[in-house]
């Protein structure tokens, strides 16, 4: 392994790049739209990119922009090897991935291999006879068993033409690949190299922690008032997932000179699980998403129903994870995604604190060790939108949802309730650049959040004090101080209900992080000399969302 010097000064091996990286991720339906039909594509990335680069992330990871249904916005995928129209073509995305490496930047694919669209070639063909060879490329049984879809409903749909039923975790345009077949592994692993050939820098593996199933199918425990049963225990983590991304690796990234990142997206992963995908030594993945802090407020019965959000079981399980990973394997950071509702309405005060919280949410995640990743449009604080009716939702997984909690005797304002609360939508509006929204000249194919007349880049870029530029500060400070990247981590007054304070020390550097998470003043001095805030600097008490980060020596 060759070993060089790092923008920070530490000598690492250049194979460990995506440590001191941090992490833009790009919605591209809703991003920048160049060509006015409502729908962001790959030449608006491209002009955007000046952006990108004056926040200063190191890599862009982007959902979906393959051939696709969009049935679930591109997760749904028809032909892994061509752009939808609708993005672009393939010389677009030459010519962002040589804008993006120009740039000094790097891109990261999504990699959505459990299923695939139903109008993939592979289930077309698959689905054209019980003979045809490719049958075995997905699940099909003469009985279904008794899971539930992610998307509500039974996890089987009925085939008439072959008269066996087809298993579709998500979606029924989504059907699941049966990985216990070599063929479909090959085929995904020479897919994956094709795309490296292309020169992107790595893959966000979409619910990879999902392709092995227990083969026999197993129904799961009765869940009580539905006809389903709990499959998760049999779907993930099953026998052979550790072999396949072995396997995986091994087959697309052996060999190669390049170095790459890769994250594996992983709903249900437990810390010891995940110790085992991110241990170097195993040559697995680099670091994967967890779920468990975006779990703490769904209900017993799950996401819909809501709980209240306690500080101190966050922070509780953050410094687990911490913990976990920090001697062995890596940790991602994230407060929200494409899949989550926006990270400052549901941890920060999207009303009057919008701001100061959005930075101290910004402050509490990146200082911590691991891989930052930003979500489009967190880095302005974007906020949820408050104002949808079921006309105005698009997400196939609300749609569902509502559909059949009213089947069930819920009540239209309490479906609307939760979907409000924490649907997908949330995230998917478009981008706010400017007070008019700026996102496209066209109906954009979602509404714009109404607030981007106050809450957009042109208000922040180059404001100081602004959620935008705070964030800018926060990823400079991973590429300059060595702790940040490297320093262990202590989480300090566990149980103090507003107070989330941690240490990070590393090579003679203590870092101390501490912000008030409410809006009562909160006394906790630090000590040390300051390095960076969200308000002016000041001693005495921590005001409403205030974070504080000091910087000392030690032995
Ligand atoms: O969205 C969720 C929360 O309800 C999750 O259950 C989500 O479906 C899960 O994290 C998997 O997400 C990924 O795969 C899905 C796709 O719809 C999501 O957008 C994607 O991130 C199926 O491909």
């Amino acid at each position: 392994m060759t070993v060089v010097e790092t923008r920070n000064g530490i000598a690492t091996s250049n194979a460990e790049w995506w440590r001191s990286a941090v992490v833009y991720q790009v919605y591209p339906r809703s991003f920048a739209d160049s060509d006015g039909d409502g729908i962001g594509d790959l030449l608006g990335i491209r002009s955007r990119l000046d952006y990108l680069q004056n926040l200063d992330v190191d890599v862009i990871w982007l959902s979906p922009i393959y051939c696709s249904p969009q049935d679930d916005n591109g997760y749904d995928i028809s032909d892994y090897e061509a752009i939808d129209p609708v993005f672009g073509t393939l010389d677009d995305f030459d010519n962002l991935l040589a804008d993006v490496h120009s740039r000094g930047m790097k891109l990261v694919m999504d990699l959505v291999v459990n299923h695939t669209s139903d109008e993939h070639p592979w289930f077309v063909e698959s689905a054209s006879s019980r003979e045809n060879p490719k049958r075995d490329w997905y699940v099909w049984r003469d009985q279904p068993n008794n899971w539930e879809s992610f998307f509500s409903g039974s996890a089987w749909q009925w085939h008439d033409e072959t008269e066996q039923h087809f298993l579709h975790l998500f979606s029924r345009k989504q059907p699941d690949l049966n990985w216990e077949n070599g063929d479909v592994r090959q085929s995904i692993y020479a897919m994956m190299r094709w795309w490296l050939d292309r020169g992107v820098d790595g893959f966000r593996m979409d619910v990879i922690n999902l392709i092995s199933k227990d083969p026999g199918l197993p129904n799961g425990k009765p869940i009580a008032g539905t006809p389903f049963g709990d499959g998760f225990p049999h779907f993930s983590y099953g026998p052979r997932v550790h072999e396949y991304l072995q396997e995986m690796n091994e087959s697309v990234f052996g060999g190669r000179s390049g170095t790459y990142l890769t994250v594996g997206e992983m709903p249900g992963v437990t810390v010891e699980q995940a110790q085992r995908f991110t241990d170097p030594a195993r040559g697995e993945v680099n670091m994967v998403f967890q779920f468990e802090h975006v779990g703490l407020d769904h209900g017993p019965s799950g996401k819909w129903e809501a709980r209240t959000l306690d500080l101190v079981e966050l922070k509780e399980s953050m410094a687990k994870w911490q913990q976990g990973l920090g001697d062995v394997g890596w940790n991602s950071l994230y407060w929200n995604n494409h899949d989550q509702p926006r990270a400052v309405s549901r941890f920060g005060d999207d009303g009057e604190h919008r701001e100061k919280s959005a930075q101290a949410l910004g402050a509490i995640l990146h200082l911590q060790r691991g891989t930052p990743f930003v979500y489009q449009g967190e880095e302005l604080g974007m906020t949820n939108v408050h104002a949808l009716s079921i006309d105005h939702v698009s997400d196939i997984e609300s749609l569902n949802f509502y559909q059949s909690a009213l089947a069930a005797g819920t009540s239209q304002e309490s479906a609307m309730a939760s979907i409000q609360r924490i649907g997908r939508d949330n995230a998917r509006t478009p981008m706010q650049w400017g007070p008019t929204g700026g996102f496209s000249d066209g109906e954009p194919w979602i509404a714009l959040n109404p607030n981007t007349t106050v809450v957009n880049a042109a208000a922040q870029v180059g404001v100081e004090g602004s959620v935008f530029e705070f964030y800018r500060t926060l990823i400079a400070l991973r590429h300059e101080v060595p702790a940040v990247v490297h320093g262990d981590f202590r989480l300090v007054e566990p149980l103090h209900p507003t107070l989330f304070a941690f240490e990070r020390r590393f090579s003679g550097t203590l870092l101390t992080v501490a912000a008030n998470f409410g809006t009562a003043p909160l006394s906790y001095p630090i000590a040390g000399e300051w390095l960076l805030g969200n308000y002016e600097q000041a001693e005495g008490p921590l005001r409403p969302w205030e974070v504080r980060i000091y910087r000392q020596d030690v032995e």
